[in-house]
């Protein structure tokens, strides 16, 4: 495009394709619409990828994910107001994983939106999104993208990573000025090194860790997210302290290892006296650091984050060591070599460890007929994960959850791909498309039959673009269970049609297994995996087989009034 004067120009659309790849994105996913579907045609056509999909949400997961495997930053599209408020989401959800996601957003014209004169899809979408992210950022002139751009793109990858979100008006993207000027003004960020920790502050944590007589360590999704598997694993070996894997942090050393306290976490975080939290939060899932999970005995913590804000937010720290954890742990590990975990206490750990693997062995290999339930089911995909460790497991669901990461071994970092810190339902099918096109390796989503219907309907998404996505459906027929008695001359609010998701993927262009015991399900996984294509294999589980709220019946409201006659 040229002006009167013969000047060539760019747009903002131009421009700010040129700006997203000059911050290294390659990749956008999204729902198109106005004022945005100009702008992924030409991503497109500039062969850049954009996988569209069914509803936002889904895309967002897909982005949120991808920042986590990938370490920069995945990238959402949505249209204004109603697709913007679907991706709002999956924003919030990177936001409190710690993923480094941007959501771009085509909205309203400020002038309207500003009088409230009715815009189409009118929405003050720039102040909707702060809450729900590290920053909320508005581009309104088109000599500002570049730098607009590299600011979101900064801000969502350092310190403690997060969402982002970035305001997109409509008239922005018509805007133009001379292309000679646009390219000047383009650049690519100076990458920032990992921070180390102050010597003052490593020596404090290897005192605490060097004077430990029943120390554990408890590895977060931090670790996976920062690639410090190496680094993680020179520390545990070298001092020989048994590790507790939180879900996504599973694989970040591989769950066979010897000093995988696994199969006896309660003992181990009762009865231990010092704590190491390595890019771990002691948030929920770690129940505060208060209570029955840990023990009467007083603990000192050693923690591990990026940031500083993180420490004393539960408990006191008594070592805290701020920085990135690739760079900070080492930095511990030297100053306390020659440390070794006391024999006694590992004793005592790793006993008890092969007695509980022994107990769930004998579950996960006994099938008297009928139908499955989520051990002798899950053991199929154990065995299968255990000769394949390059696959992607996405996972969803309250049992079908628990029992996975129980009983499924991940032997790989960023392998896992769960529910996170929120336990959100609705993940799958988005991390199911974005675990396969960015690491190009298979995926296995094992999914709860109410998980799998939040995001169901992206399975056409998946066979679409014929992605190698093999998904099992546990279909007990609810939510926890599937037999729970009608009520009030109800439907059970717990259940769900117990129907054939495997017909819906035939409907749909994939192909679909229904797998009624351990052997059909082995076979049906084998086959599905190695077509390489989009499978679903509907496994029934006996509906009576799951408990009320997986393994966190303990955070369930009940009522004590007596029910009214
Ligand atoms: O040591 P102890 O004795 O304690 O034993 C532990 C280990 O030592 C042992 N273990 C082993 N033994 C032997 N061998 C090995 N290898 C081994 N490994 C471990 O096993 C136990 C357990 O170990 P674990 O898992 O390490 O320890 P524990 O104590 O469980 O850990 C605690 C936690 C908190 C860290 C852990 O439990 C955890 O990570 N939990 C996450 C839970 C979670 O996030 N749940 C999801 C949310 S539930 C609920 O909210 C649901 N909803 C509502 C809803 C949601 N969430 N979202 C939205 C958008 N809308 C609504 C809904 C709708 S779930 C749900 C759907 C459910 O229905 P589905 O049909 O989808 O699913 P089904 O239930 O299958 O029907
Ligand atoms: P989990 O649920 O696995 O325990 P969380 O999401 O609660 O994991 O905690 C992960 C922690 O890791 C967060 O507090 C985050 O700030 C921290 N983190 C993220 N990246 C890094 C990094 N490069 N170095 C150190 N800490 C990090
Ligand atoms: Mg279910």
């Amino acid at each position: 495009m040229s002006n009167e004067e013969n000047v060539e120009l760019t747009d903002g659309f131009h421009l700010l394709i040129d700006v997203l790849k000059d911050n290294g994105i390659d990749t956008m996913y999204g729902v198109v619409g106005i004022p945005i579907t100009n702008l992924a045609r030409l991503w497109q056509e500039d062969g850049q990828k954009f996988y569209s999909f069914r509803a936002e949400q889904h895309a967002g997961y897909a982005a949120s994910i991808a920042g986590y495997i990938q370490g920069k930053p995945g990238v959402a599209l949505t249209v204004s107001a109603p697709g913007f408020l679907n991706g709002v989401t999956a924003l919030a959800h990177a936001t409190t994983n710690c993923f480094p996601m941007l959501l771009l957003s085509g909205s309203s014209e400020r002038d309207i939106v500003d009088l409230q004169q009715g815009d189409y899809e009118e929405m003050d979408q720039f102040q909707i999104a702060k809450p729900h992210c590290k920053a909320s950022y508005r581009i309104n002139s088109i000599r500002d993208i570049p730098i607009g751009i590299a600011r979101a793109m900064r801000t969502a990858l350092t310190g403690r990573p997060g969402g982002v979100y970035v305001d997109l008006p409509a008239r922005l993207f018509g805007q133009t000025m001379p292309l000679a000027e646009a390219n000047a003004l383009r650049f690519t960020p100076a990458p920032i090194g990992g921070a180390a920790a102050p010597e003052a502050d490593v020596a404090r944590a290897a005192e605490v860790i060097k004077a430990a007589k029943k120390p554990v360590a408890v590895i977060g999704k931090g670790c996976a997210y920062a690639r410090a598997e190496a680094e993680v694993k020179a520390f545990i070996e070298e001092t020989g302290i048994p590790f507790l894997p939180m879900g996504m942090g599973k694989g970040t050393i591989p769950d066979n290892h010897p000093l995988s306290a696994a199969a006896n976490r309660a003992r181990a975080l009762a009865g231990c006296d010092v704590c190491i939290l390595i890019a771990a939060r002691l948030n929920w899932l770690m129940q505060h650091g208060k209570g029955k999970t840990w023990g009467n005995e007083l603990k000192k913590y050693v923690q591990f984050d990026v940031l500083a804000q993180e420490m004393d937010s539960n408990q006191p720290i008594a070592a805290p060591v701020v920085g990135d954890v690739k760079v900070t742990l080492p930095q511990v590990t030297a100053a306390v070599k020659g440390y070794k975990a006391p024999a006694e206490w590992c004793k005592e750990i790793f006993d008890k460890v092969a007695a509980n693997k022994e107990k769930l062995k004998a579950k996960l290999t006994t099938y008297n007929g009928g139908e499955m339930n989520y051990q002798n089911s899950l053991n199929v995909v154990k065995e299968y994960i255990a000769a394949n460790p390059n696959v992607n497991l996405v996972n969803e669901g309250a049992n079908a959850l628990d029992n996975t990461r129980m009983v499924v071994d991940v032997l790989q970092p960023r392998r896992r791909l769960d529910t996170g810190t929120w336990g959100v339902m609705g993940i799958g099918m988005g991390y199911c498309v974005a675990a396969a096109t960015v690491t190009s390796d298979p995926v296995i989503a094992v999914e709860g039959d109410s998980a799998f219907g939040f995001s169901g309907m992206e399975i056409e998404t998946i066979t679409r673009y014929q992605l190698p996505v093999t998904i099992i459906v546990m279909n007990n027929g609810g939510i926890y269970k599937g037999n729970e008695a009608d009520t009030g001359g109800q439907i059970s609010c717990t259940r769900l049609g117990r129907v054939r998701y495997d017909l819906m993927m035939e409907a749909l262009g994939g192909k679909g297994y229904l797998a009624n015991n351990p052997t059909e399900l082995k076979a049906a996984l084998e086959e599905a995996v190695a077509s390489k294509k989009p499978c679903l294999i509907n496994a029934m589980i006996d509906p009576d087989a799951g408990v009320e709220s997986g393994r966190i019946k303990s955070l369930n409201v009940v009522s004590n009034i007596g029910k009214k006659k």
